[in-house]
């Protein structure tokens, strides 16, 4: 057995038949025995994978309720380390600031001080200038005499910013405390350039969302540019460097592009200043260029010849090394690690999903399935990039540690096997403080609350109204005859997880559900020929069985068609309008975007209860968690609702006022961005200062990479 007493914590027993007296085993021999038990008989020998030891030295958090926020933990631990021994951490701090530099511009100090009593001193000098200054005289008119005393740009853009900020430093010199320096070390101007690494799927501004493999993951990447540049431009203007930010989002360059933008070198990001998508082509072994799309399961042997064409060309357009790497999804954060150890940059992970928990048992089984999705070099790749990342970022605590009764998605890489290939008896400890929790957001100018006239697209009612109710059309199957009822929407790609034929069945078989609303679901291809992706190909072919065997045609309406942003951000409006709701029904949902999107509309939400939006919504508050496993529950539950709605005329409202609020309170990219940068500098800083970057970890990682990961990569086709 193992049990799991509460979040986090584990005990592997072994139960004797006859006095029936539990016994403790190790991790290792729990593994052993569930791999007899798969795989009889049980392979030979294994490779044991065990990260514990290296981190044996390091701060740990201990509380489950900390879990999330190694930031807040992680400063405070290294801060009151650093300053038990005042002098010399404060010369660390100095020397920091020392050797600064942003785009190659020196920052702070021109050099190091000597030692702490000459940086008072010299501090103390510069407040009497600035005391007898006006607050507003601009950094530029004093910078000439500043520079003569010592100091480079970076401590603020007008006479009060500077003073505020030498004084922090002044306090922290004399009496150190974590909250301090952290306040410092939130205004060092650190971060100007970032790589953003996401190769998979079809990366680019129109006409993708829907495709395979591309859906949240490139909505979040370009909300999360926008605000991140913002974030950035304000932070350097406030320091007084005159330096612009550039961000780059390396991805793959597909030839034959399928009508996207996927085949052109360079694309600027809409409403961003300096962003760019950066594309750059996989090659064969002999260096031919793959001219059409792979899937994410699939894109294996090619990731490390391209993190090298990438590095390339990173380095060329940023003319330097980037001061941030970003990692997203297993493949991304693979390049992400290969990059920012060569490179030595601070390395930041976001998973997105991990498909571990996704596809239950994929790991005891690995060997089932491996042809079809090559898991065995996913979760190596994904092993490997936890370990190497500086920090990770996650939309949910669930995602890192679960609920008392579900296994958290970082939580299922921490003791597991895969028989024959390895066992892994630490993979990565939740407890770790490089875990953060910081959610995404929904766009706000794009997803607005229905009620929010004024700026409603109302120009798209005409189309949007055609695409719903109108008549055949070779996007569309289905046309609903009874207009007057509410509509039940989904929206997601058609793979196999997302579970929209579920919907569909549960749709088909429940009258009640029938009798009171009509049903729309956006998603895929309806022509199978159109699709490319075999998972998306059997799904389609679900979709059309299931429609015919429940005779659908009447009351389903079903697009196959890609929806820009303000389309689909209408779309959700309209539905609200007709007192709609819209429903999310995945066998597993990491995050879950759409459901923020629906919300924010101030649309009513069901949504899977396994994964992210258990944690996104307030059952029966802000919306409601649906099982995917039990679908005639899940109809009563929505039937039900629809019934409440009629016989209290403000019940609708209140879920939709409820999904308002916990979307404003909770999923907005302003707070995300301020919460990135500070995670950035901080680790940064610490990066720097202590050997945080674990050097014994990195060379057993290393070896790990060459003897596990590569030849599993290299199995695959190229
Ligand atoms: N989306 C879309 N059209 C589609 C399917 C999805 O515009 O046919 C968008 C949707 O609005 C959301 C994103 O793609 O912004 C999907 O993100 P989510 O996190 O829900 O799921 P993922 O696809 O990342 O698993
Ligand atoms: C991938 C997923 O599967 C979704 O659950 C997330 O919302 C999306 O990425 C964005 O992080």
């Amino acid at each position: 057995f193992t049990t799991r007493p509460a979040v986090g914590q584990f005990d592997y027993l072994r139960i004797h038949q006859d006095n029936l007296i539990p016994e403790r085993v190790t991790p290792a021999e729990f593994l052993m025995f569930k791999e007899q038990l798969a795989h009889n008989p049980r392979p030979a020998s294994s490779l044991e994978i065990d990260f514990g030891p290296f981190s044996r030295e390091f701060p740990k958090l201990k509380e489950t309720r900390s879990i999330g926020q190694g930031l807040l933990f992680l400063n405070r631990q290294l801060a009151s380390g650093m300053f038990t021994q005042p002098q010399q951490g404060a010369q660390k701090l100095l020397h920091f600031l020392g050797v600064h530099t942003v785009e190659g511009q020196q920052m702070m100090f021109l050099s190091t001080p000597k030692d702490t009593a000459t940086a008072s001193t010299t501090l103390r000098t510069a407040i009497q200038k600035l005391e007898s200054m006006d607050d507003a005289t601009p950094w530029a008119e004093f910078a000439g005499d500043f520079a003569k005393l010592g100091f480079a740009p970076g401590w603020g853009n007008n006479a009060a910013r500077v003073a505020e900020t030498m004084n922090l430093l002044m306090d922290l010199l004399e009496a150190p405390s974590p909250a301090s320096l952290e306040s410092l070390l939130a205004r060092i101007p650190m971060i100007s350039r970032i790589l953003i690494v996401s190769p998979h799927g079809y990366f680019g501004q129109a006409n993708v969302l829907g495709l395979p493999d591309t859906g949240g993951q490139v909505v979040y990447i370009l909300d999360q540019v926008r605000a991140l540049e913002k974030e950035m431009r304000e932070r350097l203007l406030e320091q007084g460097v005159n330096v612009t930010p550039k961000i780059l989002i390396g991805t793959r360059l597909i030839p034959e592009s399928a009508g996207t933008t996927c085949n052109q070198r360079l694309e600027k990001v809409n409403g961003c200043e300096n962003t760019w998508i950066l594309r750059v082509p996989m090659q064969r072994q002999n260096g031919e260029i793959v001219q059409h799309w792979i899937s994410r399961f699939e894109i294996w042997p090619y990731l490390e010849d391209y993190s090298y064409q990438l590095e390339r060309e990173a380095l060329a357009e940023f003319r330097g090394r980037p001061d941030l790497i970003i990692g997203n999804y297993s493949d991304g954060n693979l390049v992400a690690s290969l990059l920012s150890q060569r490179l030595n940059v601070t390395q930041c992970n976001i998973a997105h999903a991990l498909e571990k928990t996704k596809y239950l048992h994929s790991d005891l089984y690995w060997h089932d399935s491996d042809d079809k999705y090559h898991f065995s070099c996913q979760y190596t790749a994904d092993l490997m990039a936890m370990n190497c990342a500086d920090f990770i970022i996650t939309s949910t605590y669930q995602e890192i540690a679960g609920t008392e009764h579900i296994e958290g998605q970082y939580e299922s890489y921490r003791t597991f096997s895969m028989p024959g290939l390895y066992r892994v008896i630490n993979g990565i400890d939740t407890f770790d403080p490089k875990f953060n929790i910081v959610s995404p957001g929904a766009n706000s100018d794009v997803y607005f609350p229905y009620s929010d006239e004024d700026r409603r697209l109302s120009s798209l009612w005409p189309e949007i109204e055609a695409m719903i109710y109108g008549g055949a059309m070779p996007t569309a199957r289905g046309i609903l005859k009874d207009k007057k009822k509410p509509l039940i929407f989904t929206m997601a790609r058609l793979d196999r997880i997302k579970n929209l034929a579920g919907l569909v069945e549960w749709y088909g078989r429940s009258e009640e559900l029938r009798k009171r609303a009509n049903l729309l679901v956006v998603g895929g291809y309806v022509d199978v020929n159109q699709s490319g992706d075999h998972e998306e190909q059997e799904q389609i072919r679900q979709m059309h069985a299931l429609m015919d065997k429940y005779k659908l045609d009447g009351n389903m309406r079903w697009l196959g068609m890609r929806l820009d942003k303000n389309q689909s951000g209408e779309l959700y409006r309209f539905v609200a309008d007709r007192q709609s709701v819209f429903v999310q029904p995945a066998l597993f949902e990491a995050f879950g975007l759409t459901i923020i999107e629906a919300m924010a509309s101030g649309l009513p939400t069901f949504a899977t209860c396994y994964g992210g939006p258990r944690e996104i919504i307030q059952h029966n508050r802000s919306g409601f968690h649906i099982n995917p496993n039990d679908g005639d529950a899940a109809a009563a539950l929505i039937s039900e609702f629809f019934d409440r709605c009629k016989a209290k005329p403000d019940e609708w409202q209140r879920i939709s006022d409820g999904a308002l609020a916990r979307v404003a309170s909770h999923y907005t990219w302003e707070k995300y961005a301020q919460r990135v940068m500070t995670l950035s500098r901080i680790y940064g800083f610490w990066k720097f200062v202590s050997g945080l970057e674990r050097q014994e970890t990195a060379r057993y990682i290393d070896m790990f990479y060459h003897l596990q990961y590569r030849p599993l990569a290299e199995a695959i086709p190229r």
